[in-house]
């Protein structure tokens, strides 16, 4: 070798050198993907684009790993109004968002190209159900290398069809010009949907210095109400039924006052956020009635119980009206052309009366309520009684919030209780929790099943780390057991039945808690006596194993 000439290259060193990962992908004719010249507007753009999207009222990003996402994370942590939470799992990530949206902050997502923004798509279909927005920032490969094989690199755009309309591709390099198109798409977006932003990065993958081009966000055009004001007279005593989320706005007081003047009855859910509410505990019942009311008025989602959701059916069937109010009052399933009162629950409500002033009695004040329960029940209703009025509940899609919703009666537990019933998924059950957790900053529980634990366990971690002290219990009966219940079970083997549908994990409980490094305690029904204790001292995240596989 000659003094001072550089060493000779392999023919493979040669190859990478030439080929650095965005050049062997040949651009297509026009246009050179090594052009650094737009890297100042690139820049800008994504500083703009942040800025924009904290006009629009965004608090918080949660942030994924990944290189291609760089400047959206950088130009992040550079305003200092934003919170930045970091979770490595996307899916994990969208759920925690999700909680954080529950808990009345306004969260965003980054993620990295390829798979990685794929992974939000359960917490988005929940997020659509329950009129939850968010924003989503998916990094993306320069739009040149798609469908052209180039590595982490797939179409991106639409990909959250049909659970999110809103969709834009905002190309950082245009600057100004692409902002102010940014600023229409946002203005002609309602603050209530879900946005998904999609955005092509080149190389180098950093921040230039320089202030961001102030594009002003252009106001939302102001939405007629569209709220039906006409009294309506209801006639005969009824029943309301509240669902989860039934309560979003403050409701409580004008229900309460609804129902005494037309003498009907309310079947409450737990998460419909209304069941302990003092001035409505003597109008509930935990059971429907055997009188068919007059009308039905249902608020929050369709109900969970089966003997609820039986009654309205065999209700329909006889022809009695139910009517939806609120949010979700148009959906349904039972009767396409059903009447609903869209809007606010509250205004509604006051439009809503007795044919006259004279009170009515239908039911009278509870019966079904006081009633003895099973010895599992009973270890629900002592869970329940353990945790503070104001702290946060949160349960499990499945059997926990069936069963907690059968065995403790108004006036027990949490007030506020949350439960994602959109698409009723066992999925992100954990990671929603921790995100709930951390935008109320109040101690947190969360019942889940089994399965439902080892889904999100990875969520676990999300837990340790959390600030606020989450109680996670799980309801062990030895796999999905709602199964149990299946109309077909009595027709297919024990064995497929168990290896299809139970699907039992029999993971060691206690070694779960030791991996996340979480204080452990097992309770059997009839031993409820450590419970009320660990509660009582108990000042971190812990694994609590409500252990009924014995019954
Ligand atoms: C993401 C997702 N996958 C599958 C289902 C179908 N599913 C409903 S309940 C259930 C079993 C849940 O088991 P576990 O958490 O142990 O609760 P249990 O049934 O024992 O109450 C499954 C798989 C679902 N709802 N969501």
């Amino acid at each position: 070798m000659v003094q001072g000439a550089s060493p000779a290259r392999t023919p493979t060193e040669n190859w990478k050198k030439s080929n650095s990962k965005e050049t062997r992908f040949w651009p297509k004719q026009g246009c050179t993907l090594r052009d650094r010249s737009g890297h100042q507007e690139q820049s800008s753009g994504i500083r703009g684009l942040i800025d924009l999207l904290i006009q629009r009222g965004v608090t918080d990003f949660i942030v994924s790993p990944g290189s291609r996402s760089t400047p959206l994370v950088m130009a992040s942590l550079e305003r200092a109004e934003l919170k930045l939470h970091a979770v490595a799992d996307e899916r994990a990530a969208a759920f925690y968002a999700l909680g954080l949206r529950q808990g009345g902050r306004r969260p965003g997502l980054i993620a990295t190209s390829g798979s990685a923004p794929c992974h939000w798509h359960p917490a988005l279909a929940e997020a659509a159900a329950s009129q939850l927005d968010l924003i989503l920032l998916s990094a993306d490969r320069p739009v040149d290398l798609r469908e052209r094989g180039a590595p982490q690199t797939i179409d991106q755009r639409n990909l959250f069809a049909p659970q999110i309309d809103a969709f834009f591709e905002f190309h950082a390099k245009h600057g100004e010009p692409e902002l102010v198109r940014l600023s229409h798409f946002l203005s002609q977006t309602p603050k209530t949907q879900s946005i998904h932003l999609n955005v092509p990065l080149a190389k180098p993958l950093a921040l230039d210095d320089g202030p961001p081009p102030k594009v002003d966000l252009i106001p939302e055009p102001e939405q007629a109400s569209g709220e039906m004001q006409t009294r309506q007279e209801l006639d005969g005593p009824g029943l309301v039924l509240a669902g989860s989320r039934a309560h979003r706005e403050d409701c409580a007081d004008r229900l309460a006052t609804f129902l005494q003047s037309t003498g009907s009855t309310l079947l409450a859910e737990s998460a419909s956020g209304l069941r302990h509410h003092p001035g409505l505990q003597g109008f509930q019942e935990l059971t429907p009635p055997q009188t068919t009311p007059a009308w039905v008025l249902r608020m929050g989602h369709w109900p969970t119980a089966t003997p609820w959701r039986n009654a309205l059916i065999q209700w329909s069937d006889a022809g009695v009206p139910i009517i939806g109010i609120g949010p979700e009052a148009q959906k349904n399933p039972l009767q396409k052309d059903a009447p609903f009162l869209p809007g606010s629950i509250r205004s509604q409500l006051a439009t809503l009366c007795a044919p006259s002033s004279e009170l009515h009695t239908y039911l009278g004040p509870t019966r079904s309520i006081n009633r003895r329960l099973p010895p599992e029940d009973r270890l629900l209703e002592t869970l329940a009684n353990c945790l503070e009025p104001d702290s946060i509940l949160v349960l499990g899609n499945s059997l926990s919030v069936r069963r907690f919703d059968e065995a403790v009666r108004p006036g027990h537990g949490p007030e506020q209780v949350y439960c994602n019933r959109g698409v009723c998924g066992i999925d992100g059950q954990l990671a929603f929790t921790a995100g709930l957790a951390k935008a109320m900053g109040r101690r947190t529980t969360c019942l889940l099943g089994d399965v439902s634990l080892f889904h999100d366990l990875n969520s676990l971690q999300l837990l340790r780390e959390s600030s606020v002290p989450v109680q996670v219990v799980v309801l062990n009966n030895g796999g999905g057991r709602i199964f149990d219940h299946l109309p077909a079970t009595s027709t297919m083997s024990p064995a497929d039945h168990r290896r299809f549908f139970q699907t039992p994990q029999q993971l060691d409980h206690h070694a779960i808690a030791r991996l996340f490094q979480l204080p452990y305690l097992c309770v059997k029904p009839g031993e409820s006596d450590g419970l009320k204790r660990w509660f009582e001292t108990q000042k971190n995240t812990s694994l609590i194993e409500l252990d009924f596989t014995a019954q």
